[in-house]
């Protein structure tokens, strides 16, 4: 059961975030409506929120789920891949430190971006991407395994398209995972039963789970009939202004 997120609002200058969708450039005042909404699903969901004031520099500061990885065990804060994104971690840092002792940090020349880090019931899939590299990854899994966890390695550099491992895949629970064509079906997932994600739907695979709910990108009736017939109530949320800038549903929040 998660009880908490922290979120971080977007700002006034929120379209000069990095992006390679090509859909255009995003409305702040939009994305921060669609924030809204998303903040509030979060607290219907029975979350208690710690929602930060925007950060102006650093346009992808929204983006929270890829400067730290929190699990039932603790903290671990990332150094993001891209550098422009790097100095976002430090009032993330600072925010879960009252919150967890002993953060760790993933260090030079390593680098992990928490998207494309995916739990399932206390084991993890670490993608390796453009953002997450491999000294990262190994350095996320030997934390991991101080904290008693296990994790496998998923090279996703050659599926052209996904930002992160999560941009493809959702860990829905009790075993099922939510996943677009492109993520390579190699043993990693041979454990867990693949829901397939309708051609044409991939930006719905970032997908929510939270408690009893699972979030879901509006738009996209395919993905949400597939999580439906699965017994899931939905909550489908408008997202255009956050797919302009490659981000999903995960990354607008850290929840423990
Ligand atoms: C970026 O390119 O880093 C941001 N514009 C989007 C990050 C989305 N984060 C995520 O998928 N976890």
């Amino acid at each position: 059961m998660f009880t908490h997120a922290l979120l971080r609002l977007p700002g006034a200058n929120f379209a000069a975030g990095l992006t390679q969708a090509g859909e255009g450039a995003p409305d702040p005042e939009l994305a921060l409506e669609q924030h809204r909404a998303y903040c509030e699903a979060l607290s219907d969901c029975g979350l208690s929120l710690t929602i930060l004031p925007a950060d102006l520099a650093h346009p992808d500061g929204c983006f929270v789920e890829d400067t730290a990885l929190v699990t039932e065990r603790g903290a671990i804060v990332t150094r993001p891949g891209a550098p422009s994104r790097r100095g976002e971690v430090d009032v993330i840092e600072a925010a879960l430190k009252g919150l967890f002792h002993d953060i760790p940090s993933i260090s030079a020349p390593g680098t992990v971006d928490a998207g494309d880090v995916c739990e399932a019931d206390g084991h993890f899939l670490v993608g390796l991407s453009a953002r997450t590299n491999e000294e990262g990854a190994v350095e996320l899994a030997h934390l991991l395994e101080d904290l008693g966890y296990r994790s496998n390695i998923l090279d996703i550099r050659s599926a052209r398209g996904l930002l992160h491992l999560k941009t493809g895949i959702a860990y829905l629970g009790e075993g099922r995972m939510l996943a677009t064509g492109d993520i390579p079906r190699g043993p990693a997932l041979s454990s867990y039963e693949i829901i397939d994600v309708p051609a044409g739907e991939r930006y719905a695979a970032n997908a929510l789970r939270v408690n009893d709910q699972v979030l879901v990108a509006d738009g996209y009736p395919g993905t949400r009939a597939a999580i439906e017939a699965l017994g899931f109530s939905v909550i489908a949320l408008e997202m255009s202004e956050f797919r302009k800038l490659d981000g999903g549903l995960s990354c607008l929040s850290l929840r423990w």
